[in-house]
């Protein structure tokens, strides 16, 4: 999207500074002997990781924001820096009737030596489905999607086999009538590595899950590994939430039969007792890989609540150590809680987690790779340069589809502080221009310089479940008009706080102590954490 000419009506932000003020990273460590979890801190959700040679590899998914699938790189799995978006051109990625929830779902990053290849699958929630894409060189883009209509469900992996031959993994309904909610099972296929096909019929590999008695539920994000001429079959379970588990099978055979371990689940934090220290909840969606020295982590997804369940935060990605025990790969102990430091010999500087200060002035001639903006752009409605980003007030407001002008970045932390300055001056009353925390189309908080009565006013909206209530307003001096002026918000786990400040260092409240939990997932829904940018509407 290139530059649009800046107009009198567009509002111009200065900079857009975040900082993280969480506690349980205030603890002090050192980089180079222990790191942080989460490694990456924020709604990073589904990570999967490769590598090749000594250079490591992450993706999550991102459902319909814009671009799509950030792609880490790192030399330790620890010090990872955002290199690029997997999905980051409308031939990719058409973004413009889902709703936020929908969009991309878990993504699968491979490396295929033979081929000297990586690929990555994933889904198109409400669009084309299961996809590949792939390139020699992810620093230098990645090809248009080659669609895969054999494979139903979600959640594919591909697996490359010592024999040459490849096959995807995925999780969709059962072979047949689905006996309870929640009931699905683990499919494989073939994948022909020449013509980018699906070989043949799909075959269930697991149906229900790792104790069928039970009627386990969700059994998802599968990935396929061989170890010691061993199949090994590793899933979530239970659901991405409270309930959420990783659980493993393994065979002799790629096709099974597939026997689930004594030794499962390797991953829950469902037992644990609720009032623990440093709670993290929700852990499963893994994925593993073994370094260049031979020891075997984990990446998976897990979540920080601020009281007893809720996080606007969304799931984040967290990762350990895996033990091998008797060829199984134990993740975690059953009734152990998940550190928040791990010891680990050569890490490096933690760039996505940690109480971080992030700071844009807009000096780049382009937006930077963190940037999120909600569903594909339609319009050229930013302009980025000399320190400065003008944003266009459009007529589509944050509840609308296809593409609202904001710009957002994840909310890392349940205590922060977020900080811009603005210059706007809005023509009419439908006209706002400010920071927008948005979770999804019907629960968000925008926070902006408009008009009423003719006079400019601070507002503050919270809108909860579609309906939105005024929580506060400031009428600003008429001579403000066309001076710039800073807005703050100060998020304290279940509440946020919004100050202006039009004369030097003086902040006046615009409302205090606003709830805040009308963000989170568990009020809100969805599988998307708070995203919080800058924000125009021609339509509030
Ligand atoms: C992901 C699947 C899941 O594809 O949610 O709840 C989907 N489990 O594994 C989106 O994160």
């Amino acid at each position: 999207m290139g530059a649009v000419n800046v107009t009198a009506t567009d509002a111009v932000f200065d900079y857009y500074a975040y900082r993280g003020k969480d506690k349980i990273f205030e603890q002090k460590i050192n980089s180079r002997k222990a790191y942080r979890n989460p490694v990456l801190a924020g709604f990073y959700p589904d990570p999967s990781i490769c590598r090749k040679g000594d250079t490591y590899y992450l993706v999550n998914s991102t459902f319909s924001y814009y671009p799509g699938i950030p792609l880490f790189t790192s030399k330790d799995m620890v010090s990872w820096v955002q290199t690029g978006n997997v999905l980051d051109r409308p031939s990719q990625l058409m973004l413009d009737k889902q709703a936020i929830r929908d969009g991309i779902y878990a993504p699968a990053i491979s490396y295929n030596e033979r081929n000297d290849t990586f690929y990555l699958v994933t889904t198109l929630i409400n669009g084309f489905g299961n996809f590949v894409v792939k390139t020699k060189d992810p620093a230098k883009g990645w090809s248009d999607p080659i669609l895969l209509p054999e494979i139903g469900g979600i959640d594919p992996s591909l697996f490359f086999d010592d024999d040459g031959k490849a096959y995807i993994v995925n999780c969709s309904a059962p072979d047949g009538k689905a006996e309870y909610d929640g009931h699905s099972a683990i499919w494989i296929h073939e994948y022909d590595l020449t013509t980018d096909r699906i070989l043949g019929k799909g075959k269930v590999l697991v149906n229900k899950g790792s104790n069928p008695s039970k009627k386990p539920v969700w059994i998802e994000g599968p990935h396929l590994y061989k170890r010691d001429g061993q199949y090994l079959l590793m899933c979530a379970e239970g659901g991405t939430e409270t309930n959420h588990s990783e659980v493993i099978f393994h065979a002799d055979k790629v096709m099974g039969p597939y026997i689930p371990s004594s030794k499962n689940p390797i991953l829950t934090q469902r037992d644990l007792p609720e009032d623990r220290e440093n709670k993290i909840t929700c852990t499963g969606h893994a994925d593993i890989i073994t370094d260049h020295r031979g020891q075997t982590w984990a990446v998976f997804l897990g979540c920080r609540p601020y009281n007893t369940d809720k996080f606007n935060t969304g799931r984040e990605t967290f990762m350990l150590p895996v033990k091998w025990e008797d060829a199984v790969p134990v993740i975690l102990p059953q009734s152990e809680a998940v550190p928040v430091v791990v010891q680990k010999k050569g890490g490096g500087k933690q760039n996505f987690t940690g109480n971080l200060l992030w700071r844009d002035e807009f000096d780049a001639p382009v937006i930077g790779l963190e940037w999120l903006m909600i569903r594909t752009p339609q319009s050229s409605w930013y302009s980025i340069g000399q320190g400065k980003l003008s944003i266009r007030p459009v007529e589509q407001n944050i509840s609308e589809k296809p593409n609202p002008a904001f710009l957002g970045r994840r909310q890392q932390h349940a205590a922060f502080e977020v900080e811009t300055s603005l210059v706007f001056t809005p023509d009419n009353e439908r006209q706002l221009a400010g920071i927008a925390c948005f979770q999804n189309e019907k629960y968000h908080i925008v926070f902006g310089l408009t008009l009423q009565n003719n006079k400019p006013i601070l507002k503050v909206i919270s809108t909860n479940d579609g309906v939105s209530t005024v929580n506060g307003t400031v009428e600003l001096p008429v001579a403000n008009n066309g001076h710039s002026i800073k807005l703050r918000i100060e998020g304290n786990g279940a509440t946020y706080s919004f100050y202006a400040s039009y004369q030097k260092d003086k902040w006046i409240p615009v409302a205090e102590n606003v709830n805040a939990e009308i963000l989170s997932t568990q009020i809100a829904g969805g599988f998307t954490g708070t995203v919080i940018g800058l924000y125009a509407t021609g339509n509030q």
